[in-house]
């Protein structure tokens, strides 16, 4: 195996479809990242690289947020889908000027994100001027005195928008912010708008704090694991190895899911030898195949069960202890699911009144009970209602901030949490910028600002016209991929702060600019010397992340240097906050985070301990709940579900196991069964035929909405293979990004805002085109 040329584009006629698989990892598991990382980084960097991958001394993998078990890393803390994001950033291949020279924006446009992708690391800033059709080298202190000045010129600072993607460091994340803030905006559309602010949203409200409860060890005692709409296999693998952990505990575990995953059936640890020769761990004991959508409606209906079991015999279902002493608004919430409806239960959810039955047994039986869950739940109209209602059913039973028990929202990006804690949102609290204030003698904006479907609004009317991207791909990550472009390509300044060519560098601004950026691997050197970052994952632990990798170009700045080297020249030497010093030493940054982030004290020092420190959680640690009545509140919320139109489909978007939401790592959808392609629909059998195809048709994909002023809009892609796949009648599936021209922009959850990517009314049509 050696280092390889990126492979031309994708050709769609090679797809291939076998059956699925039915259990996850295993030997491929670790022969796929082998391969993918010797392609792309050849063998000497992938052994140094891999053998850093989570390590005490080493770097937080770029992959997701799953924490490491404290104290009992292995030697390779890996899995197939991190070796492939490192392997990603890693890689050897690079955009240099010469490649901008021979390929104009046009010609750039015309791929996929996949192809573009594959070029490799970017080397050098780069500006596009207007009416250019190239990509030019600039200098640093040029770009930064372009970026300046349009700044300067805006009429208000709220005709800017500042995105942040979930991979941005704590100290760089803090920095960003501060300059934002600074310059006098809170428009900070985050990757987390798209992904857990739903259950941000609902958590807040109930417990008062918008972050799981749980921690690694929790799960491992839980009784009852419930892992609702999310796909860990591909998604958080090392989260496998805590599920087998729980389960040979004695954990029972119940997956919720439209599709029957592979690593919810069954699991293979590449890392223990009974994992590579034999059978594998079964993890699922239960499948509740649920209809997508219908996760509210389960929880609604166990909600009546558990009251039902507490008539049957008083006092042992229901928690009274607990109910009374920490929560609010329980009365109300009993009145309202007691008279939840079964049989619409039954209806929304797909599921038998057997297993309806069955799971409120296991919920009655269990001493801890965690519910897991991501994307599945956060995507959906009624998002924060349904998170809202699986906390209830946990209320009920007293299972927050106690060992082995709590809610365990997992969490995309390896630090959109953290990047959170650090001040990117756009309606941070008072007490955050009052604190930020004092530190560094600015004045913080106090009104709220844009979030990612409302700055794609404002750009699209006119009210903003710079952007700027701190990571991400904004251009494919957001819904409503045409009025998304259309809505970038009306400002006049874009700037995309990046590792790897994205559709976001060629969908942009009058003048765009390209800053390259180093990653997680890299090393980083400052005035001070060697520079680490640090990181908080799922379960709230802030640990450092140190990169040893040699970039690939001596061009590459970190993005704490981008954010001082920009302030520089935005704010002039005068500026109260010493810039100079924190880009030359990032101990200093800790410690100011120290001073404005509560639970950050002594930042430094504790970030330095060989787990990091967890930051706390005044549910999980001492049953407060600082909510508006100072106790935990039970929800009212009608119920809600998604009924199938006739002669249509409720498409979910989802990843394959080949990517990394934007980043297309390769074709192969491995546990799926889909290899060499992307553009297929899962569709239930029985759905192929009576909806007039057969398996292996093309279909176009035509999404139907009714805006809230009764107009009927209808979006189309084109060229999607039919695949018949075990899902429920009238649900279907199709990848992401590729679908989300489907997406209608103001299509979003109540209350959170993020767009509906789970629940789209699709009508199938032969394909006019491939
Ligand atoms: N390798 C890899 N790792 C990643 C990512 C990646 O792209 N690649 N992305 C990262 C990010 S940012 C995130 S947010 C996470 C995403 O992690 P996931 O949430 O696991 O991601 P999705 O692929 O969107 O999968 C959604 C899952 O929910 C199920 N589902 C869909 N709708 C419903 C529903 O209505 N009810 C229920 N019960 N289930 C439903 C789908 O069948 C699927 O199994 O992963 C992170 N980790
Ligand atoms: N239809 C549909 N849409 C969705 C979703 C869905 O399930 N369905 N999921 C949503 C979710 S959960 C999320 S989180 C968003 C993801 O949205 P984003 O976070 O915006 O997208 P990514 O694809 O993760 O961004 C990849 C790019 O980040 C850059 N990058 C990588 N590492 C670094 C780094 O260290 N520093 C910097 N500066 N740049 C870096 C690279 O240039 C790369 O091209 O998408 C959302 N969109
Ligand atoms: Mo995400």
């Amino acid at each position: 195996m050696t280092r390889r040329a990126p492979v031309d584009d994708i050709d769609e006629s090679t797809l291939e479809v076998a059956a699925a698989k039915d259990h996850a990892a295993g030997v491929p598991a670790v022969l796929v990242s082998l391969q993918r990382a010797y392609a792309q980084m050849g063998a000497v960097r992938t052994l140094s690289t891999l053998t850093r991958l989570n390590q005490r001394h080493g770097f937080d993998c770029p992959g997701c947020a799953w924490p490491e078990t404290p104290g009992h890393r292995k030697p390779a803390e890996f899995c197939e889908n991190g070796a492939k994001a490192v392997a990603e950033e890693a890689t050897l291949r690079t955009v240099t000027p010469e490649f901008f020279a021979q390929h104009s924006v046009d010609d750039l446009a015309g791929r996929t994100d996949y192809w573009l992708g594959q070029q490799g690391r970017i080397t050098h800033p780069m500006v596009l001027r207007p009416g250019g059709s190239h990509y030019e080298p600039i200098s640093w202190d040029a770009a930064f005195e372009l970026i300046a000045d349009e700044l300067r010129t805006l009429p208000s600072p709220d005709d800017a928008v500042f995105y942040t993607s979930g991979r941005t460091s704590n100290e760089a994340a803090f920095l960003y912010q501060l300059l934002i803030r600074s310059y006098g905006t809170n428009n900070m559309p985050d990757c987390s708008n798209m992904c857990h602010e739903s259950s941000g949203s609902a958590l807040i409200d109930a417990i008062g704090i918008g972050k799981g409860s749980v921690s690694v060890p929790d799960l491992e005692q839980a009784d009852l694991i419930l892992v609702a709409g999310q796909n860990p296999g591909t998604n958080h693998p090392r989260m496998l190895s805590t599920l087998e952990k729980a389960k040979n505990n004695g954990a029972k575990i119940i997956a919720i899911n439209p599709l029957p995953e592979a690593g919810l059936r069954r699991f293979k640890d590449p890392q223990k030898i009974h994992g590579v020769l034999g059978h594998g761990v079964d993890i699922a004991d239960e499948f509740l195949q649920i209809r997508l959508g219908g996760d509210m409606a389960l929880f609604q209906g166990l909600g009546r069960l558990l009251f039902e079991a507490d008539d049957a015999a008083p006092g042992t279902v229901v928690d009274r202890a607990f109910v009374d002493r920490y929560c609010a608004g329980f009365d109300d919430y009993e009145r309202h699911i007691r008279a939840v409806d079964l049989d619409e239960v039954l209806e929304a959810t797909g599921l038998t009144e057997q297993q309806l039955r069955a799971t409120a047994a296991d919920l009655v039986a269990s001493r801890g009970t965690v519910i897991c869950w991501a994307m599945g739940l956060t995507q959906h109209t009624h998002a924060v209602a349904t998170i809202a209602e699986a906390v209830n059913v946990l209320l009920v039973r007293g299972m927050i901030g106690k060992p082995g028990a709590g809610v365990c929202p997992v969490r995309g990006h390896s630090n959109v949490q953290g990047d959170r804690t650090m001040g990117i949102w756009e309606k941070m609290p008072e007490w955050f910028l009052a604190a930020l204030d004092t530190e560094f003698g600015i004045t913080s904006p106090r009104r709220h600002g844009y979030d990612t479907v409302d700055a794609i609004r404002a750009m699209r009317d006119g009210r903003a016209s710079f952007f700027m991207a701190m990571g991400g791909n904004f251009v494919s990550a957001t819904p409503d991929t045409a009025a998304t472009e259309a809505a970038l390509r009306n400002c006049a300044f874009t700037v995309q702060v990046s590792t790897k060519l994205n559709r976001s560098h060629v969908v942009h601004g009058r003048t765009a600019l390209i800053l390259p950026t180093l990653g997680r691997t890299d090393l980083d050197v400052q005035a001070s010397g060697k520079q680490m970052v640090s990181v908080e994952d799922s379960m709230s632990m802030v640990h450092l992340s140190r990169g040893r990798l040699h970039p690939v170009s001596e061009h590459l700045r970190s993005e704490v240097a981008i954010v001082c080297g920009l302030a520089r020249e935005l704010f002039g030497p005068e500026h109260p906050v010493r810039w100079n010093a924190f880009e030359g030493n990032y101990d200093l940054i800790r410690d100011s985070i120290a001073r404005v982030v509560p639970g950050c004290e002594d930042y430094n020092t504790r970030v330095r301990r060989p787990d990091g420190f967890q930051l706390p959680h005044p549910p999980r640690d001492a049953r407060e709940f600082t909510t508006h009545t100072g106790k935990a509140n039970f929800a009212v919320n009608p119920l809600e579900w998604v009924p199938t139109p006739p002669g249509r489909v409720i498409l979910q978007t989802l990843r394959s196991h080949d990517q990394y939401n934007t980043t297309i790592y390769g074709l192969d959808d491995r546990y799926r069964g889909v290899s060499n392609g992307r553009k297929v629909i899962f569709l239930h059998p029985e759905d192929v035929v009576e909806l007039g195809f057969a398996d292996g048709d093309l279909v176009d994909l035509v999404s139907e909405w009714t805006a809230p002023d009764g107009t009927v809009e209808e979006r189309r892609v084109h060229g999607f293979r039919i695949v018949p796949y075990s899902t429920p009648r009238g649900n279907a599936a199709a990848y992401y990004p590729e679908t989300n021209p489907l997406v209608p922009l103001d299509h979003v959850a109540a209350k959170s805002n993020t767009p509906v990517s789970k629940a789209i009314t699709v009508r199938l049509e032969k394909a006019g085109r491939a």
